[in-house]
């Protein structure tokens, strides 16, 4: 069923990798063409335009964006105790990992009396955006809220877009995931026109302020995406997500029927999304081929698992050792790598390219994506190899303090002097020499 790719005994450079391997071909620059008319209209006319686009794409109009907190309480009230009790794991766990993240300020003498400081600040006020369309995802609420929250994030609105069949609001299950982690500011709007509101902010239906933010982070479909991409500057975002990935590098230790169930969890997002198998071993292929055609055929979402598949994104390589693996997934740098190999601790540890390292039989990928305690918001599209998944430190910024004294300035003038001079920049060096001249004012 998975396209096959030949790499036993001849293991291409990481570059020559890069375009053999299977990847989703994402063209958000095209998509661009499409969301600039409407972050330029939400720019113009507000949250008047963000109600006719949610008209045209969502096919319903709310009544007003922002979502009343009586509305938030109530899907709380409504949630399912044991969905509340999965939620209430997933934030704890969440909680413990990202508060472990945070960087204390640190100060750094580097002459008598000079010293630099990296202050640490959060961001003052950050839209996260949760997707709807094929799926909801209470769980991305979570990813995005607790690093944010840990940071120290003052303002947080949750962006999600309204649903038809619940009149306007956003679904129930998102409302109540953002009621459980105290965020009480929540507005009905997807795609584009959401992330064109939080970056510019509106005046809602009824009078009420939508302040705009500083930064947007979060999931979404390639409109949501280049629209980030588009309004990058006007606010912060956090790296562009593309549709999800798994690799798994697995040797003939690993079980047909978890890499077969593994690769179709992921598969289940989206036909786009990638299912990569980098193996050793052709009879281990084999049997999550058999495995494939009788889970493919049984699991809910059989076409859109199907196609994602058979997509070109999606394959089989086969290598000759681990070594050769860990090349070809390094030079691929998945969103999520499973490593079921022998010895898969040590194995993980070399990998230098990936969003999250699943380490042996026991962490699929399903796992990280709700209650792991790691963050599931995390790099594609081999975005992997210069960028980090959503942390506490995505929502800081350090802000150098230079602190010197007179006898510290002293001291490195001509040092400072010397290279202005070299720079033909000699005011530079006359803003230092000014405060020893005599005379100078
Ligand atoms: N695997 C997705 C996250 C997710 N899975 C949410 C289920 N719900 C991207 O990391
Ligand atoms: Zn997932």
């Amino acid at each position: 069923m998975l396209n096959r790719t030949d790499l036993r005994g001849k293991v291409p450079s990481a570059a020559e990798l890069r375009t053999t391997l299977p990847r989703a071909e994402i063209d958000v620059d095209a998509a661009l063409h499409r969301v600039r008319p409407v972050v330029e209209a939400v720019r113009d006319r507000g949250v008047e335009a963000v109600l006719q686009y949610t008209e045209q794409f969502d096919r319903v109009r709310p009544s007003t964006v922002r979502v009343p907190a009586a509305e938030l309480n109530k899907a709380l009230a409504e949630l399912d105790p044991a969905v509340r009790a999965a939620l209430e794991e997933a934030i704890a766990r969440a909680r413990k990992v990202h508060a472990d993240q945070r960087r204390a300020d640190v100060t750094t003498k580097v002459a008598e009396g000079g010293t630099v400081t990296e202050r640490w600040v959060p961001v003052e006020r950050v839209g996260l955006y949760a997707p709807g369309g094929l799926a909801v995802y209470p769980s991305s609420v979570v990813m995005n809220v607790v690093p944010a929250q840990a940071a120290g994030v003052g303002s947080l609105v949750l962006c999600t877009p309204p649903q038809a069949e619940f009149g306007g609001r956003p679904h129930p299950a998102t409302l109540a995931a953002a009621a459980l982690l105290g965020v009480d500011e929540v507005w009905a709007a997807g795609g584009a026109q959401a992330v064109a509101l939080m970056a510019y902010g509106g005046t809602d239906t009824d009078g009420g302020e939508l302040a705009p933010v500083d930064m947007v982070t979060g999931p979404g479909n390639i409109y949501l995406t280049a629209a980030k991409r588009m309004l990058r500057g006007i606010i912060g975002i956090d790296s562009e997500a593309g549709p999800t990935e798994i690799a798994i590098l697995a040797d003939e230790t690993a079980d047909a029927g978890h890499v077969a169930a593994d690769l179709i969890s992921q598969a289940e997002h989206d036909t786009l999304a990638a299912s990569v198998l980098v193996t050793t071993s052709p009879e281990l292929a084999d049997a999550v081929d058999r495995e494939l055609d009788s889970r493919v055929a049984a699991t809910k979402h059989t076409e859109r698992v199907g196609e994602a598949l058979r997509g070109k994104q999606s394959g089989v390589v086969l290598v000759s050792t681990v070594d050769d693996g860990l090349k070809v997934v390094d030079a691929y740098a998945a969103e999520h790598l499973e490593i079921q190999t022998a010895n898969a601790r040590e194995v993980a540890a070399r990998v230098r390219n990936a969003g999250a390292v699943f380490v042996g039989p026991y962490a699929p990928v399903s796992l990280g994506d709700y209650c792991a305690g790691s963050n599931h918001v995390l790099p594609t599209g081999g975005f992997a190899r210069h960028s980090s998944g959503l942390s506490v430190q995505s929502f800081l910024r350090g802000i150098h303090v230079i602190d010197y004294s007179e006898q510290a300035l002293r001291e490195v003038a001509d040092k400072v002097v010397a290279l202005a001079n070299a720079e033909d920049l000699p005011a530079h060096g006359e803003a230092v020499t000014a405060r020893f001249t005599r005379g100078a004012s």
